[in-house]
């Protein structure tokens, strides 16, 4: 680690209970993780155990630190939409800190149904808004100073960049996607909780993460999957398509000091110059199979252009001057040897994939394609 990343406990100070939303997810649980490991906090972990969901990760931790930190992580399985229990799960986790990392994430699934990410991501924020305002109202003065409610968000909100320039905090919202908009609208909710409720708030957005324990229906974990058992690899389009890649311990890293240190109704745009294109991240994977894994032919072979996804962004890039000057966050990986690890990391953990996969009912094809009708999804 450098010695600029504080720890999370040096970080955290004064406060004791984190609550944190969507911890069962990628990024939830690297920050689970990381607060168990890094700090002695008790963290209340919100999440419906969706499809994305899984605790291995986790557990794996516990099991590695004493008997007490078992009960540092209590899992609150509750859905969002569910107003009541979410009002139930904040009273009963009283924090000091709220990370909301909660939600609906992948773009293709919010092309085929799109309804479970209005709820989960609009109607969800804004059960949580109301029940963290009514707890932040309660609070005792010393408490109420060191408050925060961080809201996780991305760069998808600001739209589609063309070859030029990069998005930073004043780029003006134009989500593109079912998924965009509805993290657009999260973030407008939170803060307008700020503006007219005075809830101390704090915002990231951030670029495409990746590394261990994602739920692999994303570009690296599908490219590495498919690669490896000799199966077809979809790129989409002209595989062209621009993604600024960070690796999610670094996202960790900037969203503790976002969080624990981020001016109140701040944004900070998050990303770690990591642009490659589609095709670039494909190929450095196959590359690295064929010295892994070698087979008869190149891993390249298996690279198949398939119909581009609808309302595809172009570009996405970061420009992450902010938080850089005024939290001091870097990056500590750069693409190569994060990707590395990364497909490393699900060559020697198909089996969980494969579970995770199984559970959710997912065989890895194709996501995105047939746009769910009001009929289809019961709202007619
Ligand atoms: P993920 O899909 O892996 O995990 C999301 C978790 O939230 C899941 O465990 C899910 O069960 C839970 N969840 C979803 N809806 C819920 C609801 N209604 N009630 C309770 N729990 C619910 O997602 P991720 O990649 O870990 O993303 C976490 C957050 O970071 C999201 O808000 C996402 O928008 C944001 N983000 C992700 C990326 C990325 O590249 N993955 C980049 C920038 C921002
Ligand atoms: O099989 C594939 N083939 C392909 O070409 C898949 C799954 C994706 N792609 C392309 C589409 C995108 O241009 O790769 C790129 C990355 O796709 P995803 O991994 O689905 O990520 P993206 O749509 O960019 O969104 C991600 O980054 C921002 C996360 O899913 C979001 O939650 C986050 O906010």
């Amino acid at each position: 680690m450098v010695s600029s990343m504080p720890s999370a406990s040096d970080l955290l100070g004064e406060r004791r209970r984190v609550l944190v939303t969507g911890g069962a997810g990628f990024i939830g649980s690297a920050v689970v993780r990381r607060l168990l490991r890094e700090s002695t906090v008790t963290v209340f972990n919100l999440d419906k155990m969706g499809y994305a969901s899984d605790l291995s990760s986790i557990e794996e931790v516990l099991n590695e630190l004493d008997d007490a930190a078992t009960g540092r992580h209590r899992l609150q399985q509750v859905e969002l939409s569910d107003a009541a229990a979410v009002e139930a799960a904040v009273k009963e986790a009283d924090p000091d800190l709220v990370m909301h990392l909660a939600a609906e994430s992948h773009v293709d699934r919010s092309i085929s149904g799109p309804g479970v990410f209005i709820e989960s991501n609009v109607t969800g924020t804004y059960n949580l808004l109301q029940a963290v305002r009514g707890h932040f109202e309660d609070l005792r003065a010393e408490r109420r100073d060191a408050f925060r409610m961080h809201h996780i968000s991305t760069d998808e909100v600001f739209g589609s960049l063309g070859s030029e320039g990069r998005f930073s905090e004043t780029t003006p919202y134009a989500p593109r996607s079912p998924y965009s908009a509805s993290k657009a609208a999260s973030d407008h909710l939170v803060q307008a909780w700020h503006h007219t409720f005075g809830l101390p708030v704090v915002l990231t957005n951030c670029s495409n993460n990746y590394g261990p324990w994602q739920f692999p229906e994303k570009l690296i974990p599908v490219v590495t999957l498919k690669a490896a058992v000799g199966e077809s690899i979809p790129l989409y389009g002209d595989g062209m398509n621009v993604r600024d890649w960070l690796y999610v311990e670094d996202h960790v890293d900037a969203l503790l000091l976002a969080a624990c240190k981020g001016e109140s109704g701040s944004s900070y745009c998050v990303g770690g110059h990591g642009e490659r294109t589609n095709k670039e991240v494909v190929q450095a994977i196959c590359q690295q199979l064929d010295q892994s894994c070698p087979a008869s032919a190149p891993h390249t072979d298996l690279i198949t252009p398939v119909t581009d996804r609808p309302g595809h962004d172009r570009r996405y890039a970061i420009d992450p001057t902010r938080i850089s000057s005024e939290l001091g966050w870097s990056p500590r990986h750069n693409v190569e040897q994060g990707l590395a690890e990364t497909v490393r990391w699900y060559l020697s953990h198909q089996e969980w994939c494969n579970k995770v996969r199984a559970r959710a009912g997912y065989d890895g094809s194709r996501l995105g394609m047939k746009t769910q009708t009001n009929a289809e999804s019961g709202n007619a």
